[in-house]
């Protein structure tokens, strides 16, 4: 179902550096051994596991105007950054396994240098519990994985919102969150503010998971790059308890699937973060499991008889 790229590569990037629950740093290894890897060459696709990048330890300070583990943080994200990079620009469509939220600003900022580069539409989606729109004035814990999306937007330290070489890397309107949730209260009106589309969980409850995704994918062009950011707490801790930041009430498994076969159908998945999958918390490797399961259905294994 993914059209276009040469093949998929794997960059793992083993670091909680942007939370305060440390264990997303086991998140790569824990994708590997659920199978990522084979259960996307069962597509047809070369997979291409280029290992983990090695960066900064979490040195488990407290925060320092706003921010916890700057330099950490943006160290790991200017790495992660070159690596996506690198990749988009081989014609192949990168996973980031995660490792905490913080990431996508360098998966993402990479995303959309290599979409202005070609000329291309990019559209993020945002699935997750959290809307991580927080800035070093608004958040309540200065962990930096509450902020990628402000500091894609250009809403944050220089050194974070330049990753990308072009301040704002994202603009609102390329934007769709799904599955929120749980939103800090300043954080709320600067999502307002900015005009975020934003499909929370109340929108899936009243309207379905299947209008949901019909309006976040609304409009794409034939050559419109999609990003998506998999956070693994969009999931409801029933399903996926091997998270840090669980929240009550998420999508559950069928409505999951749906949401990613409905990106499968598109053919437009040009890149993918899985970020935020904490082992140390998980059972018998069940949450991991569930995201190898998901990213079947994201490349498009569909799991009904479809007529045609
Ligand atoms: N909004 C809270 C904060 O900024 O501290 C919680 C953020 C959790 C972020 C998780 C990964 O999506
Ligand atoms: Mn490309
Ligand atoms: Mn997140
Ligand atoms: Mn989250």
């Amino acid at each position: 179902q993914v059209q276009g790229p040469q093949g998929v590569s794997l960059i793992g990037a083993p670091t909680d550096v942007g939370a305060s629950c440390i264990g997303a740093r086991m998140g790569p290894s824990a994708l590997r051994v659920a199978g990522l890897a084979q259960a996307i060459a069962r597509f047809g696709l070369p997979v291409h596991d280029l290992g983990d990048l090695h960066g900064p330890d979490n040195p488990a300070q407290p925060a320092i105007d706003g921010h916890r583990h700057l330099a950490e943080v943006a160290r790991w994200n200017a790495m992660l950054h070159e690596a996506t990079l690198g990749e988009l620009r081989r014609g192949r469509l990168p996973i980031v396994l995660g490792g905490d939220h913080c990431l996508a600003m360098g998966s993402v900022s990479a995303v959309a240098r290599h979409c202005r580069e070609q000329g291309k539409p990019l559209r993020v989606l945002w699935l997750d519990a959290h809307a991580d729109f927080n800035t070093a004035a608004l958040t309540p814990s200065g962990n930096l994985h509450g902020m990628p999306m402000a500091c894609l937007c250009g809403h944050g330290p220089e050194v974070l919102t330049q990753l990308g070489g072009q301040v704002p890397a994202l603009h609102p309107g390329q934007i769709r969150q799904i599955g929120i949730r749980s939103v800090d209260e300043g954080e709320k009106r600067f999502v307002h503010t900015l005009g975020i589309e934003v499909y929370d969980m109340r929108f899936i409850d009243e309207m379905g998971m299947r209008h949901t995704m019909q309006q976040a994918l609304e409009g794409l062009g034939a050559d419109t790059h999609l990003h998506v950011s998999l956070d693994v707490d969009f999931l409801d801790p029933d399903i996926a308890p091997g998270v840090g930041t669980t929240v009550r009430g998420g999508p559950n498994y069928r409505e999951a699937q749906l949401c990613m076969e409905m990106i499968a159908d598109t053919g437009r998945l040009g890149s993918l973060d899985v970020v935020e999958l904490n082992p140390a918390l998980d059972v018998r490797n069940q949450t991991a499991e569930l995201a190898v399961d998901l990213i079947e259905s994201l490349f498009g294994k569909s799991t009904l008889m479809r007529r045609g």
